[in-house]
């Protein structure tokens, strides 16, 4: 079989993105790299130092001016038990405008680097819709609409969503 033409299976629980025995967890970050609340301060502080360090050196590096909204980059993912955290940095909502296509470019760009990495398994918080405000259901619609029409060598995308109220907007996004 070629790689990148078996179907990815798309999965969703409830609970915590750093308990995932997956091969790459994806951040909720920020442009900084450097941490923050949410996701990104779970992973940070269950994950340990190591992740922060290479975080600093990516910035110090390839990403003096901080990781673009709706770009990915990997690093090693410390003591969670994933082999690597895939960091993305999706669009704060705005009413004002439409910035959709940066939340798909997320899920779009994390999955091609789970791909180069050669990651199997992939867990997905639900980026944007917690600090940085999107509305839950188009939140969900965007997430699952983009990982189901990006074709990947990833057996599974796993949404990892963190209370029921999340769970269920994304169960209405997959099943109707
Ligand atoms: N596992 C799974 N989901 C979680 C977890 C967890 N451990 N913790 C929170 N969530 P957010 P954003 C859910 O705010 O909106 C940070 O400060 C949460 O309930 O983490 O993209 C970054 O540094 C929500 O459903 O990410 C940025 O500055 C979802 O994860 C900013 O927040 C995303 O919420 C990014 O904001």
């Amino acid at each position: 079989m070629q790689r990148g033409h078996t179907r990815m299976r798309i999965t969703l629980v409830q609970g915590d993105i750093t308990e995932q025995e997956v091969d790459a967890v994806v951040n909720a970050a920020n442009s900084s790299l450097l941490g923050g609340g949410g996701v990104d301060g779970a992973i940070h502080r269950r994950g340990g130092p190591e992740i922060l360090a290479e975080c600093r050196r990516l910035r110090a590096s390839r990403y003096g001016k901080g990781l673009p909204t709706g770009q990915a980059v990997a690093t090693t993912a410390g003591r969670l038990p994933a082999r690597w955290v895939i960091h993305t940095v999706g669009p704060v909502y705005a009413k004002s405008e439409d910035r959709s296509e940066l939340l798909a470019s997320c899920y779009r760009e994390s999955l091609r680097v789970a791909a180069e990495l050669g990651a199997a398994t992939v867990a997905f918080p639900a980026v944007s819709a917690g600090i940085y405000g999107w509305p839950l259901d188009d939140a969900a619609r965007i997430a699952v609409g983009t990982v189901r029409d990006t074709p990947a060598p990833v057996e599974e995308a796993r949404f990892v969503l963190f209370s029921a109220e999340v769970h269920a907007a994304f169960d209405r996004a997959l099943n109707g």
